[in-house]
């Protein structure tokens, strides 16, 4: 089907076919929503969720319990002015989400192993002297460096959030800081490396007006920015208000990015993105067309491109005078340039031809030929890569790789080009709680600290990208002693190799593990079976706060002023109150409170948010209380403004905060680290280099160790189903969306398996159980599996293929490995080597 005509067919299809944000009642004129019955109570709330929005939700509730939510459907629903910020199928679950049978209730303590799930009930009085005594002693005893506070992603309140903790923390002394996240921690370093400025500022999606050939690589909003008002909206916008704009996706997984309305789904093997860059930098410099077309641009704008172009860079750094720029000088080596790197000349010896690649990326030459042509013929290229590459074994060398390709066709700054980052994203914004200054200097990678509580002594800048020692050599010296984990799942689940985590988290203070783990949360989820303490926050239904967008509205802004629905259930605690009472109990409450209660908070932070520039084009005007406000609900502000990729680079002449102030194709942080930093050498591709190149690496492709056992690629994806594993244990969830292993059709039948057998899936750490999804919508070779489903051993003891006791949950991260990567030390989620057959 042609693409104009599948985009009128699929709006007349609606939601039905996916499970999307997306717009039925604006097919339907007529059916006007339901009327709530008099006594029903309707107040707004909103999803907190990490899936870059915060839809507004109605709450409809009765003699204090609620009885329906509803997706936001006020206004005239016109895009681009005040359409609807729909929420999608797990906004729409909250109510079930909300009385879910597992539920946290009442404080609790552990009773068993940590992991057993034994728990018995106690007081809040009891939870908070525990945690403030227990907190006391092991700061005597190891030190501030000792605390942490875990990465955790689950609620994107202003007021209520977990940054109780950090002042909780911050009261105490401070704690041992985490720089980086598990969404982008390797695209943040590629990011730095090329521009030093974000990984997420791309061209925004309105610019694709302008353009005629957008590349996608993984990048897949449709399915990860599901809001009505979000930014896979605003992507089918753009392709419906550019019918002309030729649109090619390269990912493993056909995606519902995709879903007919690209002009060409070019499935590559997971890891592989560097090659398939690499061969159309190939055709694009060997060609001459870079010569002709893009080498002005190349040599005024970047580092780094020939020998001309570092032996100017080096002589410019050795003339500076800021000292630490003049050091840079010596890491240049001027026969490493990229020119010479892809055509395999001076001392390189292999050409990046389209064949080479071809036989590792799986993308045939004379398709790389055609992208490589429809790159140079296009007038304004808007290429993106998704996160989904940087999550990877070296993720940050894929991401420079793909970055590649906008600077190489010297067009970055005209109107409808991107430079490969993620699209800017506009939106209103709030005050929020503070979590007060932290005394503590060192920090370590997010992803690090499971191995930080068996070796955080000995951990170093030199080998595990400590950072804020005194140099590359100095020991954190200190081992993580107690784990404050705040709407977070990544204690266990969502972080890398369960079973190995598990093994490290179930350590005794005594066995050399952490002497406290206090976890809060609304669920008993796998993390929380892991907490020492088990603090139970009340839920968003029950919250009253202060919201904005979140990080990818898209270009719709929004605050929503929150009101409880419902009292807190059960002996459900706010994080303002729970981290009150445990304030109380170290003495240090008034600096904690400052003196004021939720309701005083809240109309300070209204008071900051009427102050912020945004806030001014609100539709309708904010009214002066936030009593006022919370009547009312949702506030909007579109904001279609366009804005250019590196613009105030390219056409305002302001210099760039890399070390030569310009585009590093050489990077000369990366030049630094890789002449300074230990690597592992018997880690594959654990090594960074100044020029982007494609490392092949452990599990990766080529990884000829774990080809025979381990024949199969799998990659997570975010799924539809969960945001992470948040909403995993909502039924009519697991029912819309299924939690399968897809394979492609060849590999399931050389494996004898028929659609919905239950397979096992194991790599060297684990086994999980799961039904099969034999479709085309995988590339051969590699199997695909939604990310966040919880983590559960088989109660009964089964072991599986692995040697290990079989999850029968289906946890993705039972499979994945430990192993930070070489230069960010973020997670390589993605990279895996699996064997599937029947159960
Ligand atoms: N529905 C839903 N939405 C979400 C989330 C969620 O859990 N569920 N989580 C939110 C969060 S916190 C984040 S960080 C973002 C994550 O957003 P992304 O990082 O973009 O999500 P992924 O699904 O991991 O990856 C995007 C695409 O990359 C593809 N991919 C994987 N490996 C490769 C590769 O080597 N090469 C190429 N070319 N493609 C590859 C995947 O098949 C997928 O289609 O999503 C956010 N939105
Ligand atoms: N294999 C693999 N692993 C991945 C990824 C992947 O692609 N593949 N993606 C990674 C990415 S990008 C990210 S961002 C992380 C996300 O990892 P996390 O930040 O851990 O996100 P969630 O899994 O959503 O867990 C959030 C937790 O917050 C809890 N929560 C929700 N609302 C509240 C509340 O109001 N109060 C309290 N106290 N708790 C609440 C939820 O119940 C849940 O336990 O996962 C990473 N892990
Ligand atoms: S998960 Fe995201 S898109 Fe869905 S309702 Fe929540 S905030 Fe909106
Ligand atoms: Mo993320």
């Amino acid at each position: 089907m042609e693409r104009r005509s599948f985009l009128k067919a699929s709006a007349a299809l609606g939601c039905a076919a996916t499970v999307t944000g997306c717009k039925t009642s604006s097919d339907e004129p007529n059916k006007v929503p339901p009327t709530p019955p008099v006594e029903e109570n309707q107040t707004w709330s909103a999803c907190l969720v990490n899936c870059g929005s915060n839809c507004p939700i109605k709450v409809f509730s009765r003699d204090g319990v609620i009885t329906r939510v509803e997706a936001d459907n006020e206004t005239t629903d016109e895009y681009g002015h005040n359409h609807q910020i729909r929420a999608c199928a797990r906004g729409r679950s909250l109510k079930q989400r909300t009385y879910a049978p597992d539920r946290l209730k009442r404080p609790m303590k552990r009773v068993g192993k940590r992991g057993e799930g034994k728990f018995v009930p106690i007081s809040w009085d009891e939870a908070a002297s525990t945690v403030a005594s227990e907190l006391a002693r092991i700061t005597e005893q190891y030190g501030n460096r000792s605390i942490l506070k875990l990465y955790g992603s689950g609620a994107y309140y202003g007021f209520a959030s977990s940054n109780c903790f950090n002042r909780l923390l911050n009261l105490n002394g401070g704690f041992l800081n985490i720089y980086g996240n598990y969404s982008w921690a390797q695209q943040i370093d590629a990011a730095y490396a090329t521009w030093a400025g974000s990984s997420t500022n791309g061209s925004s999606v309105v610019c694709l007006e302008d353009s005629d050939l957008f590349i996608g690589i993984g990048y897949n909003p449709s399915e990860m920015r599901q809001s009505g008002s979000g930014e896979g909206y605003d992507f089918l916008q753009a392709l419906k208000n550019n019918p002309s704009l030729e649109v090619i996706m390269i990912d493993p997984r056909y995606t519902d990015s995709m879903a007919g309305k690209e002009d060409k789904w070019l499935p590559i093997r997971p890891g592989t993105d560097a090659v398939l860059a690499e061969a159309i930098a190939y055709e694009m410099i060997n060609s001459g067309w870079v010569e002709q077309n893009s080498k002005a641009f190349l040599d005024k704008y970047c580092v780094g491109y020939d020998k001309a172009s570092l032996e100017q860079a080096k002589a410019d750094l050795e003339i500076s005078n800021d000292s630490d720029k003049r050091s840079y000088a010596q890491f240049i080596d001027i026969e490493e340039n990229y020119h010479d790197y892809i055509l395999g000349v001076g001392k390189f010896t292999e050409a990046k031809t389209p064949e080479w690649a071809a036989k590792i990326c799986g993308i045939s030459a004379s398709n790389i030929k055609q992208i490589a042509d429809k790159i140079m013929n296009a007038s304004a290229p808007f290429i993106t890569i998704g996160a989904g590459v940087n999550r990877h074994a070296n993720g940050e060398q894929a991401m420079r790789s793909c970055y590649m390709l906008p600077l190489l066709t010297g067009k970055l700054g005209k109107a409808g080009v991107s430079n490969g980052a993620l699209p800017v994203q506009g939106g209103m914004s709030k005050a929020g709680l503070g979590g007060l200054s932290n005394p503590i200097k060192e920090s370590i990678s997010f992803y690090t600290f499971s191995d930080a509580i068996i070796r955080g002594h000995e951990m170093t800048g030199r080998k595990d990208g400590v950072r804020g020692t005194e140099d590359l050599d100095t020991p954190l010296g200190h081992d993580v002693k107690a784990i404050f984990a705040a709407n977070s799942n990544a204690l266990i689940n969502q972080h890398s190799d369960s079973n190995g985590t598990h093994e490290i988290l179930q350590l005794e203070e005594s066995e050399g593990g952490c002497g406290l783990i206090v976890v809060s949360d609304c669920w008993m989820t796998p993390s929380a079976r892991y907490a020492d303490i088990l603090l139970p926050d009340t839920t968003w239904l029950e919250s009253n706060d202060l919201i904005d967008n979140s990080y990818a509205t898209g270009l719709m802004g929004y605050l929503v002023a929150m009101k409880a629905a419902v009292d807190p259930l059960w002996d459900c605690k706010s994080m303002y109150d729970m981290c009150g009472l445990i304030a109380q109990k170290m003495g240090v409450y008034a600096q904690y409170s400052e003196g004021k209660d939720e309701a005083a908070w809240l109309n300070q932070l209204y008071a900051e948010t009427l102050t912020k520039p945004t806030s001014a084009a609100a539709i309708p005007a904010l009214p002066l209380s936030y009593e006022e406000a919370q009547k009312i609900g949702v506030f909007r502000s579109f904001n279609g403004t366009k804005r250019l990729a590196l613009d105030s680079y390219i056409n305002g002449g302001q210099p760039l905060r890399t070390p030569s102030g310009k585009l590093e194709i050489y990077s000369l942080d990366f030049a630094q680290k890789a002449a300074e930093w230990e690597f592992n050498s018997e880690v594959k591709g654990d090594s960074i280099t100044a020029l982007p190149k494609y490392q092949a690496t452990w599990e990766g492709y080529e990884d000829e160790e774990t080809l025979e056992d381990y024949p199969l690629q799998l990659i997570g994806y975010h799924t539809k189903g969960r945001t992470h594993s948040s909403y995993h244990n909502v039924p009519w969830l697991r029912e819309a969306v299924e939690d399968a292993v897809w394979m492609n059709p060849q590999d399931a039948h050389a494996r004898g398996l028929e659609q919905g057998v239950t397979v096992h899936v194991w790599s060297q750490r684990g086994t999980i159980e799961l039904p099969v999804r034999i479709t085309p919508r995988i590339a051969p070779g590699v199997a695909a599996l939604g990310q966040g489903a919880w983590y559960q051993p088989d109660p009964s003891g089964r072991v599986g293929p692995s040697g290990h006791v079989i999850d029968i949950g289906g946890c993705i991260n039972t499979l994945t490995r430990y192993q930070p990567s070489p230069s960010a030390k973020g997670n390589p989620q993605h990279t895996n080597r699996v064997q599937i057959a029947r159960a």
